[in-house]
C-alpha cells in the first residue's frame, strides 16, 4: 500500500530527478576523462584472471585501524565497505574476514587436505578434497556475521559500525549426508568442528542443527573459497553466528554433550536467556546509503539502499524512518529474500535539505522485529544512554543527516 503510494509520489517528483540527472550531465566531461587506460597487470595476467577498474577503490580496512597484517604478519578482523556494496552477493575480495588471536592465514594444499569424522559414528570416515566433490552438492546465498559486529558511538562509517558481515554464494555437501554415510549413534547431540591452524578454531555445534542445513563447503561465489574464508573447506552453519563457520575444516567430531572448546568459551553462555542472543544472528538491518561519512550534494531524490539478514530465516519485511523512528514506512525488497541471507532494500526519499535521521528496521518470517537500542535497553531494564548490548547486536542503526547534507553516526 504504501509502496503505491511512493511509487506515484516517485513519478509526480519526476521533476526534481530529471533536474537532479541534468546537474550531472552538464558537469565538464573532460573532468571525469581519465587518461589513457594502463592496467596494473600484465594483459595476459588478465585475460587469464581478472581485475576491476583502477578507478574502483573500495577497499577492506582493519577493526579499529590495526594493521593486517602486522611487522610478524599476523592478520586480524577486517570490515568489508559495505558503503559500496550492491545487490547482497559481497565478492569475494571484498568479504569481510576474521581470524584468530591473530593466527596465521593456513597455506593448505588441497590434496593434502582431509576431513575426518568420528567419534560416535558407526563408521569413522576420512574425506580428501576430490572425495567430497564427487558427492551430490547444493548451492545456497547465505550471510555470516561476527560476533563482533557492534555499532558504537565512536564507529564513522557503516563498514565500522556493521562491516563484519558479508554474503555469499556457498557450495557444499550436506553435512547430513556425510553424517549419515558415518552412522550417528543414538546417544549423540552434539558435534564439534575443528579447523586446521596451528591455533585451532573449534566449535560446538547442535546435532539438530549439524542435521538440518549445515554444509561443508569448498565453492564460494561460484569458484574454490578464498584462503581468508577457510580454503579448501569450511563449514557453513546458517544463520549462526560467525564463530560456528569453521574454516579450514579437518575434523568434525560426534559427541554426547556440550565441549566447551577454546571457540565457545565466552560464546555460549550457561545463561539460557543469554545464550539464545548468541547462537543465532538478527533480525538485523542498516541502511548503506546515505550513511557515516558520505555526502549528499544537494537536496532532491535519492535511493535510500540498506541490507537486511535474520539467522531465522527470510526477510519479510523491512521499514524505513526519515524522521528518528516516529514514523516507519515500508521500503520495499529489491533482490529475492533467501533464507539467512543478505536481502537488499530500497526505499525512494526526497530529502527537503533539512536535517533529518535515517534509520532501518526489519522483520523476519517467523515476525521477530529489529529491535531500536531503546527496546533493547527497556528488555535488560536500564536506562539508554547506560545500556549495553549483549550477545550480537541487532539493534537499529540511526544516521544523521546534518542540512549541509553530510551524514553522521546517529549513535554519536
Ligand atoms: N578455523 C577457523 N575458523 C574460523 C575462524 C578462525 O579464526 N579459524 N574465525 C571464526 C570467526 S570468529 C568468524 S566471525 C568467521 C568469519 O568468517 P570469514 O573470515 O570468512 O568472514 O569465521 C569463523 N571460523
Ligand atoms: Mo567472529
Amino acid at each position: 500500500m504504501s509502496s503505491k503510494r511512493d511509487r506515484r509520489g516517485f513519478l509526480k517528483n519526476g521533476a526534481a530527478l530529471a533536474t537532479g540527472l541534468t546537474v550531472g550531465a552538464v558537469r565538464p566531461a573532460s573532468a571525469q576523462t581519465p587518461a589513457a587506460s594502463t592496467p596494473s597487470k600484465d594483459i595476459k595476467e588478465l585475460i587469464a584472471y581478472g581485475e576491476r577498474s583502477r578507478f574502483e577503490t573500495a577497499v577492506r580496512v582493519s577493526v579499529g585501524g590495526r594493521p593486517s597484517p602486522d611487522s610478524f604478519g599476523l592478520t586480524f578482523h577486517v570490515l568489508a565497505p559495505l558503503q559500496d556494496s550492491f545487490g547482497i552477493i559481497t565478492p569475494s575480495s571484498l568479504f569481510y574476514t576474521a581470524t584468530h588471536r591473530g593466527a596465521f592465514v593456513p597455506d593448505i594444499n588441497p590434496r593434502e587436505h582431509r576431513l575426518m569424522i568420528h567419534g560416535m559414528v558407526d563408521r569413522p570416515l576420512t574425506f580428501s578434497l576430490d572425495d567430497l566433490k564427487r558427492l551430490p552438492y547444493v548451492s545456497r546465498i547465505h550471510f555470516v556475521e561476527c560476533l563482533g559486529n557492534r555499532a558504537n558511538a565512536n564507529h564513522k562509517t557503516v563498514q565500522e559500525t556493521h562491516g563484519l558481515t558479508s554474503c555469499a554464494e556457498w557450495t557444499g555437501v550436506p553435512l547430513s549426508l556425510l553424517l549419515k554415510e558415518a552412522g550417528v549413534q543414538n546417544a549423540a547431540s552434539w558435534i564439534v568442528a575443528e579447523g586446521a591452524e596451528e591455533v585451532k578454531g573449534a566449535s560446538s555445534i547442535p546435532l539438530a542443527k549439524a542435521m538440518d542445513d549445515c554444509l561443508v563447503c569448498y565453492g564460494q561465489n561460484g569458484e574454490m573459497l578464498r584462503p581468508q574464508q577457510g580454503y579448501p573447506l569450511r563449514l557453513m552453519v546458517p544463520g549462526f553466528e560467525g564463530i560456528y563457520q569453521i574454516k579450514y575444516l579437518r575434523r568434525i567430531k560426534v559427541v554426547d554433550r556440550y565441549y566447551m572448546t577454546y571457540d565457545d568459551y565466552g560464546h555460549i553462555n550457561p545463561d539460557p536467556k543469554v545464550a539464545a542472543l548468541t547462537h543465532q544472528i538478527g533480525p538485523k538491518s542498516v541502511i548503506t546509503f546515505p550513511s557515516g561519512g558520505q555526502q549528499l550534494p544537494e537536496r532532491g531524490f535519492y535511493e535510500i539502499s540498506g541490507l537486511a539478514w535474520s539467522g531465522a530465516g527470510a526477510i519479510r519485511k523491512v521499514e524505513v524512518s526519515t524522521d528518528g523512528g516516529q514514523t516507519w514506512k515500508d521500503a520495499e525488497l529489491r533482490s529475492p529474500a533467501y533464507p539467512m541471507a543478505h536481502t537488499r532494500f530500497g526505499f525512494h526519499w526526497n530529502w527537503d535539505g533539512r536535517e533529518s535521521v535515517l534509520m532501518s528496521r526489519c522483520t523476519d518470517e517467523l515476525g521477530t522485529v529489529q529491535p531500536t537500542r531503546a527496546d533493547v535497553a527497556k528488555f535488560w531494564n536500564e536506562s539508554p544512554e547506560r545500556s549495553r548490548v549483549r550477545g550480537a547486536d541487532n539493534s537499529v542503526q540511526p544516521w544523521k543527516i546534518a542540512s549541509d547534507g553530510s551524514v553522521r553516526n546517529g549513535l554519536a
